[in-house]
């Protein structure tokens, strides 16, 4: 049985050293809590950072057994590494970077090298321990580069990769300097997934700009396999903090922990008292500062609110030697010094102020008190403070103020969400919130549990490994196309025994490679060679067939000995004899097509005209990636009104559009050809979809392959054009 290996930065468990010896103890983070009982279930392993560094070998050893109970791998590093992979370039490059702080971005060769290094450390850890088609899951932002890692070195794994932080825009991430490198990285991966579509939606114009790959929905179309790209939001233990809310709503006071009593003598010390609250790590993408002024004009807004409403805020201590985290923590201590300053009276503090971690249970305790919850991240991948905060009021008495920055507002649409940056906006929605009918609020927190509580982090943990799985069986169907050594030596011996061959060649994308301008791809010597070579064995004919037009087809092979089909099939040439038209036919039709596509050239720079005996061309893939392909559907449309009544098609190339005469294409001209030219062995090669009508008309004994991972009706299929031609060369021998 296959098994899952998770990896991640932390474990779900620290390790601590005392006077007393080595202790194990749960981690704190979403992720850890979150994925702790799939994990437990599924007798996975977990490999991660424990959380320190050991003094010796022999503690070493010592981590490493506390750690085999749970079921939990170490990877060790010094601390020259973790300062630089983790502070530096996980904390200080890609954190501020990808939550869209570009002035707190630093870039250094040290932090880079030194997160190559650790994420080298990762994957060699996975590797050592992973079996023959184990499945595994990646998380997140610091290990971004170890799916490629493993790709390379164990290609029968199943990989999988989550990223918990928000995905930038291209104009975001093209800054990085080494951005071509994170994003093959995580290409490594067969499924990639995110909280949110628009950070789907960011990675995949990331992967067309950079690399430019093929996208086709979620598809990402590499040179030999598909990469596929989904949403899941991630949830939470959803029961957990539903029991443990009942549990502490149903103690009676006097039982209750000292931190809960505190809260109810603030809410019963005057009528009408209510709590406002706050949760998050002290970080410049939770939006602290802005927060606390929008509670300040809502006070100045709403003096009858005076000595009746807190907000108690727990941050988190984080990242605390950072200079921007102690800025932060300096300007959030001013403002709430002058909050309380300005507006507090002797009984009432206006902000509650805590800086410091607290136990689930306290934390379960505040959730239940809270009347009103201010999530107000600038960004934030999801926010689970927000689901806890609803999954904990069981009696359905709260109202979520949410930030519609933070991934989570896209699933809780109920919650009354707020430009964090917009303190007027926020200040209002504070008031709308404590002045809610209990109506109003019961039914939006009903909907959002409803929702929370179906989808909570098991659900969204087997969701993302039956994804995975599905995965798999689709590659494993393009798999089976790739010409294994057994088909190939069968197509060989084939090859080898027939009377009469014939070889069907499309150019572009099957012998030579894509070039930004269609004119640079001319032939090389090795490729002559190669033609010239197959085209003098015994019995074979060599037919190149291609849309391109005649003139430059016979500058490139004029003299040469092999049968030219151009133009999809309009011309034919036999070697030493001249260019045959196959469908003698007019061509005023270019008057009304022409000026339309001149049109799309002047609104799509990069784009340019070809003209061809039957068909306009219009070529876009130097223009903008995505413009080109807007402006091709605008243009199919524009012209598929004008070719109504006319013997003319529309045909869609690898980033062209042509228009061309119709009932002329790649198959019929080729098998006229094969008619008249009755052949024993029949091997056709085409990458691009208007090779399919070749690979479809060749009788059924003829050997097809594809060039690329894409759906063919070919029986076979090869990565790219260099595998061509080495296979083409190895037949010849
Ligand atoms: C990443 C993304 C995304 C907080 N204070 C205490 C405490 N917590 C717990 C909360 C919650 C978690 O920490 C924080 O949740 P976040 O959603 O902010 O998650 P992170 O792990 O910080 O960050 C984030 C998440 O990954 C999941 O994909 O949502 O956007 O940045 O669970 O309850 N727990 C305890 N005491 C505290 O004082 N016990």
């Amino acid at each position: 049985m296959t098994r899952l290996i998770i990896a991640s930065n932390r474990l779900p468990v620290v390790i601590d050293k005392d006077e007393n010896g080595m202790r194990v103890s749960p981690s704190a983070g979403g992720l850890a809590t979150g994925l702790k009982s799939y994990h437990k279930q599924n007798d996975s392993v977990w490999i991660g950072w424990p959380g320190i560094i050991p003094a010796s070998e022999n503690e070493e050893t010592e981590v490493t057994s506390l750690l085999e109970k749970e079921q939990c791998l170490p990877v060790f590093m010094n601390e020259e590494l973790i300062s630089n992979y983790y502070d530096g370039f996980s904390n200080a490059t890609l954190w501020p970077l990808f939550h869209y702080f570009t002035e707190f971005a630093k870039f250094s060769e040290t932090y880079w090298n030194a997160y190559k290094k650790v994420n080298e450390l990762f994957a060699e850890t996975i590797i050592q321990n992973a079996k023959e088609n184990d499945s595994v899951w990646v998380h997140d932002y610091q290990l971004l580069l170890v799916p490629n890692i493993l790709r390379q070195r164990r290609p029968d794994l199943k990989i999988g990769f989550f990223l918990h932080i928000p995905f930038p825009s291209y104009e975001i991430i093209r800054i990085l300097p080494w951005r071509e490198e994170i994003v093959e990285g995580i290409l490594g991966a067969d499924l990639i997934g995110f909280h949110t579509y628009d950070y789907a939606r960011h990675f995949i114009s990331s992967v067309k700009r950079l690399i430019g790959y093929e996208v086709e929905f979620n598809q990402i179309k590499l040179e030999n396999r598909q990469v596929y790209v989904d949403v899941f939001p991630m949830g939470i233990d959803y029961k957990k903090f539903e029991k443990i809310a009942l549990e502490v709503q149903s103690k009676p006071i006097q039982e209750r922990s000292k931190e809960h009593q505190d809260i109810d003598r603030f809410l019963m010390s005057a009528p009408g008292r209510k709590l406002i609250l706050s949760i998050d790590r002290l970080d410049y993408t939770k939006g602290i500062p802005h927060r606390l002024k929008a509670f300040r004009y809502f006070l100045k807004a709403h003096p009858e609110y005076k000595e009746i409403v807190s907000l108690i805020m727990l941050t988190v201590p984080s990242r605390t030697d950072v200079e921007q985290y102690q800025n932060l923590k300096n300007e959030v201590d001013v403002l709430v010094g002058n909050i309380n300053g300005e507006f507090g009276t002797l009984n009432w503090n206006p902000v509650i102020y805590f800086y410091r971690s607290m136990p689930l249970e306290n934390l379960v305790e505040l959730y239940s008190s809270a009347e009103v919850a201010l999530l107000t991240p600038l960004r934030d991948g999801m926010n689970l403070v927000a689901k806890e905060y609803i999954a904990s009021k069981v009696q359905q008495k709260g109202v979520l103020i949410l930030s519609e920055m933070a991934g989570a507002s896209k699933e809780l649409g109920e919650a009354l969400t707020v430009n964090p940056s917009n303190i007027h906006d926020t200040a209002d929605a504070i008031f709308q919130a404590l002045t809610m009918s209990d109506e109003e609020r019961t039914k939006a927190m009903r909907a959002m549990q409803k929702r929370i509580k179906r989808y909570d982090v098991q659900k969204w943990a087997e969701d993302f490994m039956e994804t995975l799985a599905e995965t798999i069986e689709k590659q494993s169907a393009y798999h089976a196309r790739k010409i294994s050594p057994t088909i190939k030596n069968t197509i060989y011996n084939d090859f080898k025994k027939a009377k009469s061959k014939m070889l069907f060649l499309d150019y572009d994308g099957t012998l030579q490679r894509f070039f930004d301008n269609p004119q640079a791809a001319t032939p090389d010597k090795a490729l002559y060679d190669l033609l010239d070579k197959l085209s003098k064995k015994k019995n074979n004919r060599v037919v190149l067939v291609s849309g391109r037009d005649r003139e430059t087809f016979d500058r490139w092979f004029g003299s040469k000995s092999y049968t030219l089909i151009a133009e999809h099939g309009a011309w034919i040439k036999e070697p030493g004899q001249g260019w045959k038209e196959r469908k003698p036919v007019h061509s005023e039709w270019k008057e009304i097509i022409l000026p339309v596509l001149e049109s799309y050239v002047d609104r799509t720079p990069g784009s340019l005209i070809e003209e061809k005996t039957y068909s306009l061309v219009w070529h876009y893939r130097k223009a903008d990636i995505e413009l080109g392909a807007l402006r091709a559907l605008e243009l199919v449309h524009d012209v598929s009104t004008l070719i109504i009544n006319q013997d003319l098609e529309i045909m869609e190339g690898k980033k062209v559009v042509e228009v061309k005469v119709s009932g002329i294409n790649k198959g019929n001209a080729s098998s006229e050809f094969l008619h008249s030219h009755q052949t024993e062995f029949i091997l056709a090669i085409g990458d691009d979809w208007t090779d399919e009508f070749l690979f479809r008309e060749l009788p059924e004994s003829a050997h097809t392959i594809k060039v690329g991972s894409e759906n063919s009706v070919a029986k076979y299929s090869l990565n790219n054009y260099q595998e061509v031609r080495s296979f083409l060369n190895e037949m010849c021998n």
